[in-house]
């Protein structure tokens, strides 16, 4: 293993560092470092070469160029075994970098505090430091990367067992982490930046509606055969969707098969990372599930709720292959309409040959653009109810654990599934889930409590060691007793009921997990 000769320290977190540097010195190691960093180091009797000393330039324009420089770059990212890097490196007068030690300007922290402005969120994003991590943590066989300060002291004992270097598997597992770190970083800024984008965008409501949609069709009749009707699309289209889809295959689309498809393609699109199968019956889901392949995904939506799915519709997320489409084709299976983002040829084909009348629908890229702010309407007599559209999405970070019970990793993958799911049922509901499939639905009940029952009803068994998804908060702890009896495990819902102490201890007293989202996602 070659020892380290030269490291960069850049961290806007001095925790630590002045002890770091000095024990780095004991090993022989030449420091390099930014302003801050190397003036910190400096004061405190540590050598160290400032950044501007290999790039030439001064730090420019309040140090937002500091190390974004060839100098530095090619020392990270030159190939120590690659004859031509090192000939080209020296050529330059160049020479490697072995470590980096940085950590980040703090923009979660900026974020934080109450009275923030988008430009100081803005400065507090910082470039060179994680371009500077991830060249290090992509020449992981040649450089380490520290981002942690809890990391420095393994440093220094993986250097001194490793008599001043380190080994590729302690290199590697740094470099995982660095890009952990980078990746979270960066969706921290993206989701700080999709919260004020989709804001702006919908913070007015239009004056005028009727401008903004145009008849694409009329249709047989509407959700019952003595009523007209006719389809509109809005004049902007961007993310996929049913108003775009291409038909091809089958019988004409009805008023239901539209309404049913759209709730199909837009619960299914929920689930961008997994491939997803949803089998949907009067705009409810009966059925879905999440798996490792398409195919697998589908036995598990249909297995939901067999008996529903009869006359269904399926949307799924990925390009449908021949294995999925023989089990779509399946004759015990009757399907009206099947929506996919595409079709391998021999799979279309199966699924043409299996009835001239199933609706057959493509949307091309599901996920080609992202969700447009829009609108979501409802009519009521005399008038039109209008309101931004649902886009509230949850991660795990953002529910909070309100039991004595925490829920387990697996629980915590399901409780997201579920409540994914619940998103998309009408209320009030219910969703039972286990192993990233929806075991047991209940929908459209007017009592919280009927729901739960209905969903237990459906899962036959299949709930226990369960999780549940209530799209509403409870209102009284009957519905946890019922769930803890069907042997549910954790719950997931918003929360913000008077009675929400009450709910809390019917869990404790039932040793379930319980969430809240803070968000409710009522859909009548
Ligand atoms: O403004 S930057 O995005 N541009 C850079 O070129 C750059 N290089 C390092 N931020 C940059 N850094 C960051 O400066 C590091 O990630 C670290 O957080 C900080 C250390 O600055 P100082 O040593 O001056 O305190």
């Amino acid at each position: 293993m070659a020892k380290i000769k030269r490291a960069l320290i850049s961290v806007y977190n001095k925790d630590g560092i002045i002890e770091l540097a000095a024990a780095l010195k004991k090993f022989g190691i030449e420091i390099i470092s930014t302003g801050g960093t190397a003036k910190l180091l400096k004061e405190n009797k540590i050598k160290v070469k400032e950044v501007e000393e290999l790039t030439k330039f001064p730090e420019m324009m309040d140090g937002r160029v500091k190390t974004l420089d060839p100098a530095i770059h090619a020392g990270i990212l030159a190939v120590r075994d690659n004859e031509q890097h090192l000939k080209e490196i020296t050529a330059q007068k160049i020479e490697p970098i072995d470590l980096v030690v940085c950590n980040l300007y703090p923009f979660a922290k900026t974020i934080a505090k109450a009275d923030v402005t988008l430009a100081e969120a803005v400065e507090n994003i910082d470039i060179g430091g994680p371009t500077m991590i991830r060249s290090a943590a992509k020449n992981n066989n040649d450089v380490g990367v520290v981002v942690d300060p809890a990391d420095y002291d393994q440093l220094l004992a993986q250097l001194k067992l490793g008599n001043g270097a380190l080994t590729k598997s302690q290199k590697l597992k740094l470099a995982y982490k660095a890009f952990q770190h980078t990746a979270e970083y960066d969706q921290k800024i993206q989701k700080y930046l999709r919260k004020i984008v989709f804001k702006s965008k919908t913070e007015k409501m239009p004056e005028m509606i009727s401008d903004h949609y145009d008849k694409k069709a009329d249709l047989r009749y509407g959700e019952n055969p003595h009523q007209k009707a006719a389809f509109y699309l809005e004049k902007e289209q961007h993310e996929a969707s049913i108003s775009n889809a291409e038909q091809l295959h089958g019988k004409g689309m009805s008023f239901n098969n539209i309404n049913d498809t759209d709730g199909a393609l837009e619960l299914v699109k929920e689930f961008e990372t997994k491939a997803t199968a949803a089998v949907i019956k009067h705009a409810n889901p009966c059925g879905i599930a999440a798996a490792d392949n398409l195919k697998e995904a589908f036995i598990k939506a249909h297995a939901g709720d067999p008996l529903s799915a009869f006359g269904s519709i399926v949307a799924v997320n990925q390009k449908i292959d021949l294995a999925t489409a023989v089990e779509i084709a399946d004759q015990d299976k009757f399907i009206e309409v099947v929506i996919a983002p595409d079709y391998e040829p021999e799979a279309l084909k199966i699924l043409k040959e299996r009835s001239k009348k199933m609706r057959i629908l493509k949307t091309g890229a599901l996920y080609r653009n992202q969700a447009q702010p829009g609108y979501s309407m409802k009519k009521v007599r005399g008038g039109l109810l209008v309101q931004t559209r649902d886009l509230a999405q949850t991660t795990a970070e953002d529910l909070e654990v309100v039991t004595e019970k925490k829920p387990t990793k697996a629980q915590i993958k399901d409780l997201l599934f579920s409540w994914k799911v619940v998103k998309h049922v009408k209320s009030n509901a219910i969703v039972m889930a286990k192993d990233e499939m929806a075991v047991g639905i209940g929908a459209g009940q007017m009592s919280r409590v009927d729901s739960m029952i209905i969903a237990g009803r459906k899962a036959d068994g299949r709930q226990k060691d369960g999780v549940a998804a209530s799209d509403a908060f409870f209102p009284f702890p009957d519905a946890i007793e019922k769930a803890a009896k069907m042997g549910i495990k954790a719950i997931i819902q918003p929360g913000g009921s008077i009675r929400d102490k009450e709910v809390i201890e019917a869990c404790n007293k039932f040793q379930l997990a319980m969430v809240f989202t803070g968000k409710r996602h009522f859909r009548h």
